[in-house]
């Protein structure tokens, strides 16, 4: 197991790592893979030697990536929907775009419904005081049958593509520079790059990280990158894709199996508190198709979701009691990580269980960390390691953050192992789940996290049984037939993610025939059922350990089509589909690669075939022109440019100013103060008190990682300390002179939550941009130090950084935000 902490950023590779050495462009923006995926990056050098691919790299900074790129463009950090709006009016207004696959794999065809409307920075429905919209009036104009109408000429000024074009005429080169900073000629030279591979048979992967998610429009961003890629045709492409390049090892693994708080496993989620029954909960999330013939794969949710609580609640999920489906909270709002702490701030939440989480090192405004925790009764830490958060009643620095002899809270710091001293399987970027098998013994008292986990469940059960309490039911009841109870085994619980036939399954179509024997191992989740006879933890988990044994150990190395595709070496959700949509990589009329020196799956007459699992209805047959529609998770069966559901913010991104910027106002709809920043971020009322203006804070910082470091881990290891001894901060020469500072000397970083200190480092890599009229500086900011471990000590970086969160996933805004610089 590795860290639980919460996700940064949710998504996965829609294609994988060795496939990036088939892409003929890599576009890396929003993340540095040479220094934070060092080892993922020499793909990227394969599709350079042996592609001729070509690397642009667009980041604030010079970085490693940058210096062996063919083209780098700088950027102001939060400005980046702003640059790719641009790119999206480049192609549609030059016509640069895979027309055939837009017209055919995307929603650009459908007529958006006559309430939709844009004006002023604002979509229809907004409501200022709640700070959220209802999008109701996003929807599409439907027909009679509930079908959403398309004109496929895509000519109809309603039709989603004319809908695009027209927001993002506002877009040009010069208003992008405007706001970016990045001088037009580099930002069209960038367009010409990217509008290189709109033909069939060139493609570009994108590669981003945190660059792009860590704003308060992190998703929006996002989004407008897999825009661009759709309107390119490099969506379920070999060598194209969106490929979000996840943290932690097993990151991925941790989102898969639901562990944020508002998520179950499979990217199934809780109920809201107005969804009191079990049709309330499925209608919204099992939708019925869009368009003729679809599938909308998501109707089959009930059977993800009872097999889940087969899993979970074993004989007492029953008919009667609807899947033991009240077991399950229900949310009255999200709980992620800044409601959980705003909440311990307002004193209403007393303990706090944090296991492989250092919220002290990593959660923005640590003054306001710092005094949340000082307000709990407990505060647990399950940690190899002692963290600033274990000791966050240590004072350190000049500052107090609370006076350590008013501070109540008990802290118990329970040592766990790590990864390298269990058996257990991570999930990387790629999908891929890789086993892996234990190197070394735990040392002193420490023991395993899920032993820690199995201790604390079945005292709290015993204690549940004995004592009752207001609905003891779902803790009593929780299916838990470990061998040993108090400490289950990684076999064990990887075998009830997969899940097993709980009777005989027979065929539909021909009941004499078993698919599974009861007690058997789910070959897939094609076997999943929603009447009880089924149990899977994580539906997208099933194949995963099979009856044949642990896929995931597998370590077949063939690729028979010489183009990355490994489908032996372990196994990858779902189905071991290692590309998501690749059947749209075929052309819609024949099913015949479009890539023909790199065919991915292809229609050979009767069925889908290839190098890849492919991922359509597998008779879904060319001539029926309704047949091929690759996006088998959509209602409408095509990839959506424009989103009628599902983002907080709107249907089309629009750039907003991060909350804290050297801009008064936005440039695209500068009368519009409601406009300036994202209108439904998440931002509590105390904390917009503590943003600062661009007069006290005029400069752009930006927090970021060393190669040398890992979190907060690595300067409690003596080596890594001696490379990267202690906090530096990073600034350009030009801001250097002007402000008198000398490489080497000590300065003092401010925003409006409070000051660091550190050495400065004077270089050319961050550059000097002419935003909006004006000079904007960047500070950069290394983000790996703290007061614990044999580094030497210092201040946190997130001492600066805002309580801002993305509107969708509140993931905080560290990667753009003010602050000022001085001399110490
Ligand atoms: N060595 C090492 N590797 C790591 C980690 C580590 O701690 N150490 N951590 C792991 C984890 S958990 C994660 S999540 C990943 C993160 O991986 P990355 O996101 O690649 O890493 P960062 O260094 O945080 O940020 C990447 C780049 O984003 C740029 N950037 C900042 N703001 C913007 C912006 O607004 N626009 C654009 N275009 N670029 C911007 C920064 O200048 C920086 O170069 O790394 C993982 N890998
Ligand atoms: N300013 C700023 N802040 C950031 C970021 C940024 O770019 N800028 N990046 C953010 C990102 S992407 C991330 S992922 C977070 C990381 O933030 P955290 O996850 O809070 O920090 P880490 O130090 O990576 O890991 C937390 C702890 O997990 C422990 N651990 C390791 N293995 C195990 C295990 O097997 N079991 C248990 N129980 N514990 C284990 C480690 O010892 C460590 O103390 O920081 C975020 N904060
Ligand atoms: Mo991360």
């Amino acid at each position: 197991m590795a860290s639980l902490a919460p996700t940064f950023g949710r998504g996965a590779m829609t294609n994988h790592w060795q496939d990036i050495q088939n892409a003929d462009l890599v576009l890396i923006m929003g993340g540095n893979a040479a220094e934070a995926h060092p080892c993922g990056f020499k793909w990227v050098i394969e599709a350079k030697k042996h592609n001729k691919a070509r690397l642009v790299v667009v980041d604030p900074r010079f970085t490693r990536s940058a210096a062996v790129a063919d083209y780098y463009a700088p950027i102001r950090a939060g400005s980046d929907i702003a640059f790719l709006g641009g790119v999206i009016h480049y192609l549609l207004s030059q016509d640069k775009i895979q027309t055939e696959y837009v017209r055919n794999y995307t929603n650009a065809p459908f007529i958006v419904g006559p309430d939709y409307k844009f004006e002023d920075g604002l979509f229809s429905g907004y409501n200022a005081e709640k700070r959220s919209y209802d999008n109701k009036s996003w929807g599409y104009a439907l027909d009679e049958q509930g079908n959403a109408k398309v004109d496929m000429t895509m000519q109809d000024p309603n039709c989603v593509l004319q809908v695009m074009k027209r927001h993002y005429s506002r877009y040009t080169p010069e208003m992008v520079s405007r706001i970016t900073g990045t001088p037009q000629d580099k930002f069209l030279k960038v367009c010409e790059y990217i509008a290189s591979t709109a033909v069939p048979g060139r493609t570009m992967t994108i590669m981003y990280a945190l660059g792009w998610t860590q704003h308060s429009q992190g998703s929006q961003i996002i989004r407008t990158g897999a825009i661009v890629q759709l309107l390119l045709g490099n969506i379920g492409a070999p060598g194209g894709g969106m490929n979000a390049l996840r943290g932690h090892s097993n990151i991925q693994g941790l989102t898969d199996l639901g562990l944020l708080s508002n998520s179950l496993p499979g990217y199934l989620s809780l109920a809201r508190d107005t969804e009191q029954t079990l049709d309330d909960y499925y209608k919204p999330r099992a939708l019925k198709p869009l368009r003729p013939n679809q599938m909308s794969y998501w109707q089959n949710y009930p059977k993800f979701f009872v097999s889940m609580q087969k899993a979970w609640f074993g004989k007492a999920a029953t008919k009667e009691n609807d899947w033991a489906f009240h077991y399950l909270p229900k949310i009255d709002k999200l709980y992620d990580v800044l409601q959980a702490f705003e909440l311990m701030d307002q004193g209403k939440l007393n303990g706090y269980i944090c296991q492989g989480f250092n919220p002290v090192g990593s959660f923005p405004d640590k003054h306001k960390i710092v005094r949340s925790l000082s307000k709990l009764k407990f505060l647990v830490t399950i940690d190899p390691l002692m963290t600033e958060t274990s000791e966050f009643w240590r004072n350190f620095g000049e500052h107090n953050d609370v006076d350590p002899k008013q501070i109540q809270t008990t802290v118990f710091r329970l040592p766990s192992t790590c990864f390298a001293e269990e058996n257990g399987s991570v999930t990387n970027s790629s999908r891929w789940l890789q086993w892996h098998w234990k190197g070394a013994e735990p040392p002193g008292e420490a023991l395993a996290d899920t032993e820690i986990v199995g201790q604390l469940f079945t005292r709290l059960r015993a204690a549940y049984a004995k004592e009752g309490g207001a609905f003891p039911d779902p803790i009593v009841n929780l299916a838990w037939n470990y061998k040993i109870p108090t400490s289950p085994s990684p076999e064990e619980l990887a075998m009830e993610y997969n899940g097993k036939a709980l009777s005989d399954l027979t065929d539909p179509k021909d009941p004499t025939k078993v698919l599974a024997k009861a007690g058997e191992q789910l070959a897939g989740f094609g076997l999943l059922r929603d009447d009880g006879s089924t149990a899977s933890g994580c539906w997208i988990y099933a194949g995963a350990w099979t009856q044949a044994g642990n896929q995931m150990a597998r370590r077949g190395n063939a690729d028979p089509y010489g183009i990355g595709m490994v489908q032996d070496w372990a196994w990858a959700w779902p189905a071991n589909r290692r590309v998501l949509y690749n059947a749209a990589s075929a052309d819609p009329k024949t099913g015949k690669p479009w890539v023909t020196k790199r065919p991915l799956v292809f229609w050979d007459g009767a069925k889908w075939t290839g190098a890849d699992v492919p991922d359509i209805r597998p008779d879904a047959n060319p001539a029926d022109p309704d047949a091929v529609r690759p996006f088998i998770m959509t209602a409408e069966g095509v990839a959506r440019l424009f989103a009628p559901t599902g983002m907080a913010e709107g249907p089309l991104p629009e750039h907003y100013e991060p909350f804290e910027s050297p801009l008064e106002n936005n440039p695209l709809h500068p009368n519009n103060k409601v406009a300036r920043a994202n209108p439904a971020a998440r931002i509590f009322k105390g904390d917009l008190e503590r943003l600062g203006v661009p007069k006290d804070f005029p400069y752009v910082a930006t927090s970021y990682r060393l190669t040398e470091h890992f979190h907060y881990w690595t300067k409690n290891v003596m080596t890594s300390a001696i490379i990267q001894p202690q906090q530096f901060v990073e600034i350009s020469d030009v801001l250097a002179k002007e402000k008198g500072i000398a490489n080497g000397d000590w300065v003092k970083v401010s925003s409006k939550r409070g000051y660091i200190k550190a050495v400065a480092l004077v270089s050319k890599r961050i550059s000097v941009l002419q935003v909006d009229g004006k000079t904007v500086h960047t500070v950069g900011l290394p983000n790996h130090w703290g007061f614990v471990g044999v580094a030497k000590p210092g201040y946190l970086v997130n001492t600066l950084t805002p309580f801002v969160g993305d509107a969708n996933t509140q993931t905080p805004e560290y990667k753009s935000f003010t602050v000022n610089i001085e001399k110490a």
